[in-house]
């Protein structure tokens, strides 16, 4: 079982990277869960910003709730939840994935 520590916030992108962990089926540690983590000296130290999510994945940071989410994707391939790394797929699932948080999540 990889470690995985979430900082998060209920009505918050961090419910992607639940939802993601509830389909993988992984156990987590949330972290925050009050307002007061957002800007906090210890998200900064993981998040340039302070925002969420942030988590701790195995002991290394990772923040951006698109890229968390995949990454956990990846921990669990027997789900299939998304393309495996080094195919077309997965160039695709990049592509949309910044298409939606460039072009559309902006506005
Ligand atoms: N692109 C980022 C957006 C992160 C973001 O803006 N998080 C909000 C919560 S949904 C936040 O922490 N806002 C606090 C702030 O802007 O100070 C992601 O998808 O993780």
């Amino acid at each position: 079982m990889p470690s995985i520590k979430l900082f998060e916030l209920g009505p918050t992108r961090s419910a992607r990277v639940r939802w993601t962990l509830l389909e993988a089926g992984l156990e987590y540690e949330s972290i925050g869960n009050r307002v007061e983590v957002i800007g906090s000296e210890e998200l900064q130290r993981i998040h340039p910003l302070g925002k969420l999510p942030a988590a701790i994945i195995d002991g290394q940071p990772l923040f951006e709730s698109a890229a968390i989410a995949t990454a956990i994707a990846d921990l669990a391939p027997e789900k299939d939840l998304v393309a495996k790394p080094g195919t077309w797929a997965r160039n695709l699932h990049y592509q949309w994935v910044c298409f939606v948080l460039t072009e559309m999540e902006a506005y």
